[in-house]
């Protein structure tokens, strides 16, 4: 697998609410997406303490992640989170999120994957799973509300098949809105 991550603290502050991870032992990679409520200091601790909770937690199932998460950031102001998870042999993906991260495959076609609402840390209630496929050179995107929800893939086209922090770069100068923290992190599934 690729993978290339692009954060942009809002006035490029010293605190990132938005928070970002990837994990894959070869077979099996999680991607995950977290935006702490808000913005500052508190964003930033409610983010790294979902990281962390997933981080020590991978080998339980996204469902069975997001409760557990959700119990132990309650002191926290809480997070709006999207996690993948994705077969590097067969390319099955599924995919749940909790508030509005946001997440689409671009493959033959663009799909986008939708989440539920509510906020990891809070309450949120049910929790449902997308299923997706992914061939190699196929992309996963997943992004915060500090960037504009509609990413015209369009316009990069020649960026697709390329250098993967140049694509996540250059996505994110064009769409991060200027009153929020914003992330956005880009998988690329590889030949297994
Ligand atoms: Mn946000």
């Amino acid at each position: 697998m690729q993978v290339a991550v692009s954060l942009r603290p809002l006035h490029a502050g010293p605190y990132c609410g938005d928070v970002v991870g990837y994990w894959s032992d070869g077979v099996t990679t999680t991607l995950a997406i977290i935006d702490g409520l808000g913005h500052g200091k508190f964003a930033e601790i409610a983010g790294k303490a979902a990281l962390s909770f997933i981080e020590n937690h991978l080998d339980q199932d996204v469902s069975e992640i997001f409760s557990g998460c959700s119990d132990a950031i309650r002191d926290t102001r809480g997070v709006a989170m999207g996690i993948a998870r994705i077969n590097e042999i067969g390319g099955a993906l599924t995919y749940s999120g909790v508030g509005n991260t946001r997440a689409m495959i671009i493959g033959k076609k663009t799909s986008r994957l939708s989440g539920n609402n509510g906020i990891v840390g809070v309450d949120y209630q049910k929790l449902s799973v997308e299923n997706g496929r992914l061939d190699a050179g196929d992309l996963v995107f997943l992004y915060t509300d500090g960037l504009r929800e509609f990413i015209d893939i369009s316009l990069y086209r020649e960026l697709l098949e390329g250098d993967l922090d140049l694509l996540a770069s250059s996505v994110i100068e064009d769409l991060a809105i200027e009153r929020d923290d914003a992330a956005l992190l880009i998988y690329r599934k590889e030949a297994h």
